[in-house]
């Protein structure tokens, strides 16, 4: 059995339809969504209802949470009010319904593994575990909280929210970020016709290979982080409306966060050169 995780997709149909192109040409058996499938880019609807055509299952993110909540428009400033509505005219009503109904957590056994699958953090849905936090942040994501399914900790704990794939053994448990399909901090050097060396993002998935609903440890058990490019510029041509357009072309093209100030703050609170990281 192979189950292939994606999260934040964040509304690229090109990089989603680009990963389900090559999870459909892997022979994959099922398709589990971590959420933010919406916000940032400009296609909602076109995303969910893809998503929902093929994933088994689904969990709630923080753009679903936060898009379907009903902010309260008459209090925010007008750029906030601009960003949400500008999202959630994209979706029917129905599409809001279900997104707002989302799970915020799923569990299954694979190969004797109990794996969870959150969003972003078990007891916090917007809390933030990064691939350069300690061990002491990594193990708060295996605990369970009042969100998770089970009491148990996890043996296999997946998460997306953060945006960059990566995977962190503690002890017998493994921590594993899916990255994201639709607005990757997972950046190649891309070498241009005229000999400039430039970023370029990829859109990121995960397969998990197993027995599902297996209580037996002794059955094999394995994952794989994919990375795979798409064309930038065919989704970005349609993005004339973009919400702070700029800033997310540089997010698409070279990798470079609309948050990077703050997320080089934080690694040079942590006395990491930012040049060398
Ligand atoms: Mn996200």
């Amino acid at each position: 059995m192979k189950i292939a995780i994606i999260s934040d997709i964040h509304a690229n149909l090109e990089a989603l339809t680009k990963v389900l192109a090559d999870i459909k040409s892997r022979g994959i058996d099922k398709i589990y969504c971590l959420g933010d499938i919406i916000a940032k880019g400009t296609h909602q609807q076109e995303c969910v209802d893809l998503v929902r055509a093929n994933c088994e299952v689904v969990i709630k993110g923080n753009c679903e949470d936060y898009y379907t909540s009903g902010v309260d428009l008459t209090s925010n400033d007008e750029q906030v009010i601009y960003n949400y509505k500008w999202v959630s005219d994209k979706l029917n009503d129905e599409t809001k319904a279900y997104l707002k109904s989302l799970p915020l957590c799923h569990e299954f056994y694979l190969s004797g593994r109990l794996v969870r699958l959150i969003h972003a953090h078990p007891a916090d849905p917007c809390g933030i575990v990064a691939n350069i936090d300690s061990f002491n942040k990594y193990y708060e994501l295996v605990l369970p909280s009042n969100n998770t399914i089970s009491q148990a900790k996890a043996d296999v704990l997946i998460y997306g929210h953060i945006h960059t794939p990566y995977v962190q053994k503690m002890y017998n448990r493994y921590i594993i970020n899916a990255g994201s399909v639709g607005n990757a901090i997972d950046v190649f050097r891309n070498e241009e016709k005229d000999g400039n060396i430039l970023n370029t993002t990829v859109a990121n998935y995960l397969i998990l290979t197993g027995n599902l609903d297996s209580k037996d440890i002794s059955d094999p058990f394995s994952f794989e982080l994919v990375s795979i490019a798409y064309d930038i510029d065919k989704e970005l041509k349609t993005y004339t409306d973009n919400y702070k357009l700029d800033l997310y072309i540089s997010e698409l093209k070279e990798g470079k966060y609309r948050d990077q100030v703050k997320i080089d703050n934080s690694l040079i609170e942590r006395g990491i050169n930012i040049d060398e990281a």
